[in-house]
């Protein structure tokens, strides 16, 4: 009987193998129909996503769910008719990266049912986490909205009481009603990934990056930068300590993230409390944007103007048309910032509900970065048309940014008195207050996805999901929650990206290699010197502002969008084909020097216990 088994199957593998055709140019006609058809139909999709997302409805939510499901169902057809082709042994390389891209079935696996479950699973996390409010800290009756209100009252309060009600309140409406919806989604989308032979869900996320090594490289990384981490986070536990007093902030235990400026602790947005030199400039420019009169226009105008000068694109017609750059006061929107691109007639947009801080212009070069991506490579085929990785898309922005951000660039533009040569003490706040950002972000982003990949992976069981979740927080980066959280709560839904289904190793990534991006542009600018004594030739002064070098250096990266391995892709700017901290460890070594001294002077303890926030036992060693 199992010899017959196994003569059928192999037989049946011999019939399958035998009807693949290797016609390569039937094979390129085919592509190209679908690429055509492809466009038109995902401009319609793209519109009944941005329709919903700028107005949420439920009829618009109806509507964006039913132009997935048509757009899937199209996308299998055309996966399954591609498949029937021998395309690995192809000769023409890039058609057989074309369809190997095409050939990725993902969700679109799925049968209708399966589908729409998966579909409605999103939109209702999404949907619970734009539309909660919270009663007012003084007055429950007056309801407050998370953009831009509550944003704000983390970034400027420095009540320890008031932050505690806005975190837990927000926790417990923004995190724990979308526990059922977050299993289903995990349930599903496990499902499509083995549908897609892959082991789990974590497995197709990680196939996107092409390296087999992908997630020890990360954590090697993680590594890499943790001495440097735990003297920071070191530093400002004992800052916060001196601000709050030891009721609020034990010199031992991991930070309560609610005094951290930001409410998942991903952004330390404290400077004020954490300057290092009272006296010294300080690199923080929301109340001089807001005394210079900048609104949501000028910002947008200047990050565009920035890109033009590297030779870049303007920001096409459509642009200006469409985008909504403001949160408008007649319907709920998704406020979460979004780079959009409807991938025919220049028609890109942006949505961002802007708040004039310096946060939020940061963003708009994030945002705009994306943009630029998307026009660098819109002559390519439609499966072409990514980032090289995700990382890379998120990272363009971030890496015109770091010039934008410099003191020598600020200073430019008049929103800083020095120019950064003023010497080590404006160096090391303008270093501190970036590190706030870049550095904090790591472990948290790290942490966003190895508890999915935990998840998917069938680690983590439901009864102990949040335990884990802080326990990781916990072990990778030294925070705790503002109050005890237990199994009952579900509190990773509580962040934009878990409950609208984005993958979240991309900021990491992003924040390493925008640093590789950064050093190459500043090489081909001839801003930087190594181990110059210079400091308007440092990688942490360097502004590429006006150097059509660095722009078009950059430019020819973006343009081969996901046309080649993103490794062959970083080669072109950086000359280095692997993911590294070198550059990001360079940028900040002053400030971790400094670090390792004053921490020492002062006496401040490294390192953390357990915290008592965390109702469960330690999960991690
Ligand atoms: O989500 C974003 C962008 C849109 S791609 C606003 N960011 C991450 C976040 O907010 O968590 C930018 C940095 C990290
Ligand atoms: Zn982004």
């Amino acid at each position: 009987m199992l010899k017959l088994l196994i003569l059928k199957f192999v037989l049946s593998l011999v019939v399958l193998t035998n009807c693949l055709s290797n016609d390569e140019q039937a094979a390129e006609k085919l592509v190209e129909k679908i690429c055509d058809e492809l466009k038109t139909k995902m401009y319609e999709t793209n519109v009944a996503s941005w329709n919903h997302a700028t107005n949420l409805t439920n009829d618009n939510e109806k509507k964006k769910e039913d132009a997935e499901l048509k757009m899937a169902k199209y996308n299998k057809k055309a996966a399954l008719e591609l498949l029937k082709f021998d395309y690995k042994n192809f000769k023409n390389e890039t058609l057989k990266r074309l369809m190997s891209k095409m050939t990725m079935i993902g969700d679109n696996i799925l049968d209708e049912k399966d589908f729409r479950e998966l579909s409605s699973a999103i939109s209702q996390m999404q949907s619970n986490f734009a539309k909660f409010k919270i009663g007012c800290f003084k007055n429950k009756n007056e309801l407050l909205e998370f953009e831009p209100d509550i944003i704000e009252i983390l970034l400027k309060s420095r009540d320890p009481d008031e932050l505690e009600y806005y975190w837990t309140n927000f926790y417990n409406l923004a995190g724990t009603p979308s526990v059922k919806n977050f299993y289903k989604y995990v349930e599903l989308r496990n499902k499509a990934a083995v549908k897609n032979k892959f082991k789990d869900g974590s497995e197709m996320w990680l196939s996107n990056y092409e390296d087999e090594n992908f997630e020890k490289n990360i954590e090697e990384i993680l590594e890499q930068i943790k001495p440097f981490y735990m003297q920071l986070h070191a530093f400002v536990r004992h800052k916060l300590h001196e601000h709050y007093g030891p009721e609020h902030v034990d010199l031992k235990k991991p930070i309560p993230m609610h005094l951290l400026g930001n409410m998942w602790g991903q952004l330390w947005e404290i400077d004020d409390l954490i300057v290092p030199y009272q006296n010294a400039s300080k690199i923080e420019f929301t109340e001089e944007l807001v005394k210079q009169g900048y609104t949501a226009k000028k910002m947008f105008e200047t990050a565009e103007e920035f890109f033009k000068s590297i030779n870049l694109s303007p920001m096409p017609e459509l642009f200006w048309k469409n985008s909504v750059i403001e949160k408008p006061k007649d319907r709920e929107i998704v406020c979460h910032a979004s780079a959009w691109d409807f991938t025919i007639n220049d028609d890109v947009r942006i949505k961002m509900c802007t708040k004039v801080t310096m946060g939020d212009f940061v963003i708009i070069h994030h945002e705009m970065g994306h943009i630029e991506y998307h026009l660098q490579y819109k002559n390519l085929p439609l499966p072409f048309r990514n980032g090289a990785n995700e990382g890379f898309h998120e990272a363009v922005g971030d890496t015109i940014a770091l010039s934008v951000s410099s003191p020598k660039h600020l200073n430019r533009i008049g929103l800083l008195k020095s120019k950064g040569d003023e010497g080590q003490e404006s160096n090391i706040n303008q270093l501190m207050s970036n590190a706030l950002r870049k550095l904090a972000l790591l472990p948290f982003a790290y942490v966003m996805d190895k508890f999915r990949y935990e998840v998917f992976r069938g680690t983590i069981e439901p009864e102990n999901a949040n335990c884990h979740f802080w326990r990781l927080r916990e072990k990778h980066g030294g925070i705790a929650p503002a109050s005890v959280r237990g199994n009952h709560d579900f509190d990773i839904t509580a962040k934009y990206h878990v409950s609208a289904d984005v993958e979240y190793m991309r900021y990491f990534v992003a924040n390493i290699i925008q640093f590789q991006f950064h050093k190459a542009a500043c090489i081909k600018a001839g801003e930087y010197e190594s181990d110059s004594k210079n400091p308007t030739k440092s990688l942490n002064n360097c502004d590429i502002y006006q150097s059509k070098e660095a722009g078009n250096a950059l430019k020819e990266m973006l343009s081969l969008g996901a046309s080649k391995h993103w490794s062959d892709v970083l080669e072109t700017l950086t000359g280095e084909r692997k993911l590294d901290a070198s550059a990001f460890l360079e940028y900040f070594q002053p400030l971790q020097d400094w670090l390792i001294k004053t921490n020492e002077e002062l006496g401040v303890n490294i390192g953390w216990e357990l915290s008592d926030k965390i109702d469960c036992p330690n999960l991690y060693e």
